[in-house]
């Protein structure tokens, strides 16, 4: 057992070591030596290979079960007590119900394994925004990902034993392991019989049967999202999948922070390391996935990072795509799903150089031919697989990004992958403007979740499959977080953005470090300058406002044209499928929004 100060923490473990009886308890330290000894240890027992040394140093690669590839939306719940509080986008059971169930599934589950116990802070140690929290996992990658996601280990541990406050996070592979056999290669629970389980009402989390990011990494979706953003209801703040960068204007050194959310595996890594491509800018990292904001004293909306490492997307990862990514994962990096070449390296497509012939693809076959390999059909890493970096390895790391005050927020920013209808960019007229834009984010469907039909599916604020209680009172929150801004001309300016609009199969605009012409754009406009026209949706900006010189790929004005396209035949479409999105909160939808809409169909003349 552990014998830590706190009497409660040591309580809770005990409690939970009974039912699921492992071999040993161990309390993590969070040292660089426990992360090697960990991550050797798995290479011993064959459940991850050592990346080379001279080229990686102190990196790992796994390979996943193939049923455990990504997150698991059917197999996630919010279990408040009341059905209508989880709402008509979340899973919902009964909290004794539930508890039941997963009860009868930890019972032994860890026999034969380690119980290894995470005192974690999301966010800076000790942070007026941060929280603590501690995970017992029986998965070593667990605690290895744990230690480069989060502030881990001791640090935490102190500030834990000094208050006694935690969020309980509760985690197994859920599977034992009987004496004398040797261990699967990626233990997990088969597809049904995995639970991502939160308890929104009593800030708690249980999860059975998955490996894998989202689904085991309880610090992040699960904690700062689900549980965090019932948490900001709660006490009127806001926990949003968000990245946060800081844009400069070199000629002046002026700065303003920007958060965008854009649903999973739709661009946020990207555009918080991106190099801009025009002169004069320069962009900074401080999150690229989850931010949480909170008013100052001054009535200013202020945001922090709560994580210390990115999980990102390695496909299409490369120098020209994202050098700064890139580089993050130089050293101390997971890697999973992706390829591991003859000499110890990590490939995946879009890397930027041929795969060498013998790389071994994410499922452990043996590539011999890399020409003749399908791309889409059958990639040789996952299309979701991931890289787990430190923060501060990333070149372009803003040196604010660990101030425990947050940065102050100049602009969010909504988007999706939208092929058609929505524009490049446009600008809504007020807080309770964007408030609609947020909740009707629409994108195609990725990689980052098993299961899901393909197409354009509504995902608000990106928070579809974050979202810790009912999306209408999420919506509400929302608006009530806009209206308690002591000054509203400091609140974020609310813009929406489609870097994935097509025309004739092709993308209109060239993405990735040309967004930063974008940027600049929202950083004129943050200061009420450049020039606009109005639209039934929102301020699109005027001809010739983004630069778009020294573009190579064939943007023009004409293509430019087509890209800030406003068709009003395709917005009278669009607010058919608005109407049905907004048909399913009923009473919950708030009435702010229910005439935003009433007010575009009137401009459209429906
Ligand atoms: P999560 O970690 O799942 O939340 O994803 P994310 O939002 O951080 O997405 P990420 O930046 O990892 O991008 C996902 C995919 O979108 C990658 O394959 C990128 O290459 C691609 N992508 C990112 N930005 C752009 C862009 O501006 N244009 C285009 N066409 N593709 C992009
Ligand atoms: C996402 O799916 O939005 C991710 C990856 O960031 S995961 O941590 O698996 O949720
Ligand atoms: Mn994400």
């Amino acid at each position: 057992m552990i014998n830590t100060k706190n009497a409660k923490l040591n309580a809770w473990v005990k409690m939970w070591a009974d039912i699921m009886q492992p071999e040993k308890v161990v309390l993590c330290d969070g040292s660089d030596a426990e992360f090697t000894r960990l991550m050797d240890e798995c290479v011993a027992n064959g459940l991850a290979k050592k990346l080379n040394e001279k080229k990686r140093p102190n990196s790992y690669y796994f390979q996943s079960d193939p049923s455990d590839v990504a997150r698991v939306e059917n197999r996630t719940f919010i279990c408040s007590k009341k059905k209508e509080d989880a709402g008509p986008t979340n899973n919902w059971m009964d909290p004794v119900e539930m508890k039941h169930i997963m009860i009868s599934k930890y019972n032994g589950c860890m026999k034969g394994r380690t119980m290894y116990v995470i005192p974690f802070s999301m966010g800076p140690l000790g942070g007026a925004i941060s929280q603590l929290g501690v995970e017992i996992t029986d998965s070593a990658y667990v605690v290895g990902s744990m230690k480069i996601m989060t502030r881990m280990g001791k640090c935490a541990l102190e500030l834990i034993e000094k208050t006694g406050n935690f969020i309980p996070c509760v985690h197994s592979v859920g599977k034992p392991l009987p004496a004398g056999l040797k261990d699967a290669k990626w233990p997990c629970a088969p597809i049904d019989d995995k639970y991502i389980v939160q308890f929104p009402e009593e800030h708690e989390i249980w999860t059975f049967g998955s490996g894998y990011g989202g689904n085991a990494l309880l610090g992040k979706k699960c904690f700062a999202l689900r549980i965090a953003s019932k948490m900001a209801q709660e006490e009127g703040w806001l926990a949003e999948h968000m990245l946060i960068l800081k844009l400069t204007k070199t000629a002046t050194k002026e700065t303003k922070y920007v958060c965008a959310a854009f649903p999973s595996a739709c661009g946020k890594t990207n555009l918080a390391m991106l190099i801009p491509t025009i002169p004069g800018w320069e962009v900074k990292t401080v999150g690229d996935d989850i931010s949480w904001m909170k008013y100052d004293k001054n009535g200013q909306l202020r945001a922090i990072n709560p994580e210390a490492g990115f999980f990102g997307v390695a496909p299409y990862t490369s120098e020209k795509t994202n050098k700064n990514a890139l580089d993050s994962c130089c050293a101390n990096t997971i890697f999973t799903n992706v390829g591991l070449t003859p000499d110890g390296d990590v490939w995946w497509e879009g890397i930027g150089y041929d795969c060498p012939v013998g790389t071994i693809d994410w499922k452990g076959n043996v590539v011999a031919d890399p020409a003749s390999r399908d791309k889409d059909e059958n990639p040789v890493a996952h299309k979701n697989s991931r890289f787990a970096a430190p923060a501060e390895q990333c070149p372009a790391i803003d040196p604010e990004w660990e101030n425990p005050e947050g940065v102050p927020v100049s602009a969010i920013l909504f988007g999706g992958r939208r092929p058609s209808t929505v524009p490049l960019i446009h600008e809504a007229d007020d807080w309770n403007h964007g408030v609609f834009m947020g909740s009707i984010v629409g994108s195609e469907v990725t990689a980052a979740a098993i299961g899901l039909k393909a197409g354009v599916r509504r995902d608000p604020f990106a928070m579809l499959p974050f979202c810790g209680y009912n999306m209408g009172d999420y919506f509400q929150h929302w608006i009530n977080v806009g209206a308690a801004a002591k000054d509203k001309t400091k609140l974020p300016k609310i813009f929406f953005v489609n870097w994935f609009r097509k025309d004739n199969g092709k993308f209109l605009w060239p993405g990735y470090g040309d967004n930063s012409r974008v940027l600049a754009y929202i950083f004129d406009r943050c200061d009420g300058k450049g020039e606009t026209v109005d639209t039934v949706i929102g301020k699109v900006p005027a001809a010739g406002q983004i630069n778009i010189a020294g573009l190579t790929d064939g943007t023009n004005e004409e293509s430019m044209e087509k890209v800030l396209a406003v068709n009003p035949e395709d917005w009278k479409a669009e607010v058919a499928l608005i109407e049905e999105h907004y048909a399913k909160f009923g009473k919950h939808l708030p009435k702010e929004l229910r005439e935003r809409l009433d007010s575009l169909k009137k401009k459209l003349g429906m």
